[in-house]
């Protein structure tokens, strides 16, 4: 199978499984894990923020942002495509009791600027208005085909919901690929943001786990949300051995995945009834509307399966994810096919 349904797909490496074995642990609820609290100091050190916490999962890191940085019954600006509003099934009302106010950026990357954001604001209102209690940024924007947003774009953000008190939390799921693409470092990307969630288990390769950063008392308050919301592990510092070979050793490695998807763009885009623009393919996410193709995206994931090709369809469009197990002979072959499943 070539599966580009995501990079969560990936399998860790035989170096992080020689690390799991291996790795020294303890009891994380007591803090007295050594391969947890390394990997905490370490990603911390790297994003330049005062502490960090190993989560079980991306969406746990985002939604106990969410919780800390809200009060219930406020509203939270994301973006319409954003990954909080559309994929953690509700979380931000259920655990966090906050109401969304989506808003669409009108650069189809889905990067919201600030002009975009202000006026979805209830700011200083009248009481019986909803409040806005967070802004929530996402880099890379996983359903704006993996665009990524500039340290110069955040820090105007942040700098302005600021200047209101407002924070703003980033969901960095794919921040290392923001960093490859643009050659900057995370720390840069993620200095305009009170509060940061990466993933491990994505693109860097790790089975589970995510990173939540933030100031010392933020990051001890999540450590309490955590544990209530289950996800107080033991010993953990078997995930957290491979987490360190992720946030180490993978980023070196990205921009394999985004010259192959890049290459995935540009032959996709040649077919007929395809629409995608290649040249802004930018990381290792690429989305294509096939609405021009006379068969429905859902079809042609079923026909793709066949030739043993997996992605995923939403409305008119599918998306393809570029990792560490998909070579580039792999995205000649899905070209391959796809043109024959068109013609
Ligand atoms: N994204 C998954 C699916 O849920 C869509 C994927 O295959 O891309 N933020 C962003 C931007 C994400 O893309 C994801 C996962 C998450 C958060 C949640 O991470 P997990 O799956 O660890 O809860």
């Amino acid at each position: 199978m070539i599966d580009l349904r995501s990079d969560t797909i990936t399998k860790p490496t035989a170096e992080m499984r020689k690390a799991m074995a291996e790795a020294e642990v303890g009891d994380d609820v007591y803090g007295e894990d050594p391969t947890v609290n390394l990997l905490q100091e370490k990603a911390a050190e790297i994003f330049g923020k005062e502490a960090a916490l190993f989560c079980p999962s991306g969406s746990m890191g985002n939604q106990i942002a969410v919780k800390l940085h809200t009060k219930p019954g406020e509203e939270i600006i994301i973006e319409e495509r954003g990954h909080i509003f559309n994929y953690e099934m509700g979380a931000p009302s259920v655990v966090a009791g906050v109401m969304i106010r989506s808003v669409k950026a009108a650069n189809d990357n889905g990067m919201l600027t600030w002009d975009e954001i202000e006026p979805a604001l209830h700011i200083n209102q009248p009481y019986y208005a909803c409040p806005t209690g967070l802004i929530c940024l996402e880099n890379t924007h996983n359903f704006g085909g993996g665009s990524v947003m500039s340290a110069e774009q955040t820090g105007e953000i942040y700098k302005r919901a600021h200047a209101l008190d407002l924070p703003v939390h980033l969901d960095g799921a794919r921040i290392f690929n923001a960093a490859t693409a643009l050659n900057e470092s995370v720390k840069e990307l993620s200095r305009h943001c009170d509060s940061v969630q990466f993933c491990l288990s994505k693109g860097l390769g790790a089975p589970v786990g995510s990173m939540l950063l933030g100031e010392k008392d933020f990051i001890e308050e999540a450590r309490v949300w955590r544990k209530r919301l289950g996800g107080g592990m033991r010993q953990v510092g078997i995930l957290a051995a491979a987490g360190l070979i992720a946030l180490t050793e993978s980023p070196k490695r990205l921009h394999v995945d985004h010259e192959n998807a890049r290459l995935l763009a540009e032959g996709v885009a040649n077919l007929k009834g395809i629409s995608i623009a290649a040249e802004k393919v930018q990381t290792n996410i690429i989305i294509f509307d096939v609405s021009e193709t006379g068969k429905t995206s859902a079809e042609i994931c079923v026909q793709l399966k066949e030739q043993k090709i997996l992605a995923i369809s939403f409305g008119n469009s599918i998306r393809m994810v570029t990792h560490y197990d998909v070579s580039s002979e792999d995205i000649k072959t899905t070209i391959k096919k796809l043109k024959q499943i068109l013609q």
